[in-house]
């Protein structure tokens, strides 16, 4: 890179998020997050990571953990996030994660981390297992975004009252020792999609349903999502239109126009005169023909090990000479004394 180029390309916002290891992403991960994480690679820099260490807050099968950590990060591969444009990495692999967690946690009160919506569900969803990093999760993210001084986070509505919480610690920590944080912003790109489950599609899609129905896997086959395309449901009525009322045709129809590009009234206009057969079957063939080069890509590169191997070393490498020169400098804002 010249001067020049090295120079535009510094004044490039910072885009950053993270995605847990725990499953295959469903299309819901996709229209919503990583389709628009890939698009954003030539505008913005962009730093994603698999947040393994968020996932140690629910239980998983170590040797499971492990597998789905290098899967997830051979999904992200796959779905077109290139590690010669973006920075991927593992969390874990860069310790400053863990280190900035902590401070995080000295500087988060109990009282906002009690409010997160997220630590209300997880812990009435697993009431066996309220852990502490359930409930200090927020902090955790918040030292994640902050270490990379990211501009812009994207994040679906889930996620929203945790980037509200990393402002508010940032502007604190700001005010109480010294600006340090860039205060991170949201991204709500404009394709992104909220895909709903297809056996009750006032829920949202999650890897995590146990319904395998409700869900379409980025990794599924053709004749499987035709199927479940084909068993979604939906109301009685059988025309294609958009409304809130019809939640299940309106969430297949979010699915047909985040794919094709289309409006919703230029899908209402395809299907007049046709029932939900008819449309079912075009979204199911869509999705299939959009999935098919990924799933593709993702044997490919789970076969080739090394290479995945290579390119979360080298991910780690970057991430954490980024991360540790923020590191460096709370460190030094708290009073932590520095090694010599
Ligand atoms: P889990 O079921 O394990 O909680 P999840 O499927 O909800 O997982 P996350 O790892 O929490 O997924 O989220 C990864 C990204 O995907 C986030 O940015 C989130 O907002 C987005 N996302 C998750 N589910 C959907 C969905 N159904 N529609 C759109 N975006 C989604
Ligand atoms: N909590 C997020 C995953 C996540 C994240 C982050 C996203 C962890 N750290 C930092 C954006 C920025 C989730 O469950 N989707």
């Amino acid at each position: 890179m010249d001067n020049n180029a090295t120079a535009q390309a510094s004044a490039k916002k910072i885009i950053l998020s993270g995605i847990q290891p725990t499953g295959v992403f469903t299309l819901g991960n996709y229209l919503g997050a990583v389709k628009s994480w890939q698009q954003m690679q030539e505008e913005y820099r962009c730093y994603y990571f698999i947040a393994d260490l968020h996932s140690l807050t629910i239980h998983i099968d170590p040797a499971k953990r492990r597998a789905q950590t290098r899967e997830a990060f051979a999904l992200l591969l796959a779905c077109g996030i290139d590690p010669e444009k973006s920075l991927v990495f593992v969390q874990s692999h860069n310790k400053c994660h863990a280190e900035m967690g902590w401070i995080m946690d000295c500087c988060s009160q109990f009282g906002e981390l009690s409010r997160m919506t997220q630590f209300k569900d997880k812990s009435a969803k697993h009431p066996d297992n309220i852990n502490a990093g359930l409930f200090t999760y927020p902090a955790l993210m918040a030292g994640d975004i902050l270490l990379y001084q990211a501009d812009y986070v994207p994040v679906g509505a889930d996620q929203t009252q945790h980037l509200e919480f990393t402002r508010d610690v940032a502007t604190r920590f700001n005010h109480n020792y010294g600006e340090t944080f860039k205060l991170p912003e949201g991204y709500f790109p404009k394709a992104g999609a909220r895909v709903m489950s297809l056996q009750d599609p006032t829920s949202k899609m999650s890897k995590s349903d146990e319904n395998p129905k409700a869900t379409i896997s980025i990794l599924d086959e053709e004749k499987v999502i035709l199927k479940k395309f084909k068993s979604a449901v939906t109301d009685s009525e059988a025309s294609v239109h958009y409304s809130e009322d019809k939640p299940g045709v309106s969430n297949l129809m979010t699915i047909y126009s985040a794919i094709t590009g289309k409006t919703m009234e230029d899908i209402t206009k395809e299907f007049e005169g046709k029932g939900y057969g008819d449309f079912k079957d075009a979204v199911g063939h869509a999705v299939a023909d959009e999935l098919r080069p990924i799933r593709e890509e993702y044997k490919r590169l789970l076969a080739d090990r090394a290479y995945l191997d290579e390119e979360m070393k080298k991910g780690a490498e970057r991430a954490t000479a980024i991360a540790s020169r923020t590191l460096t400098k709370v460190k030094k804002r708290v009073g932590l004394l520095l090694e010599s």
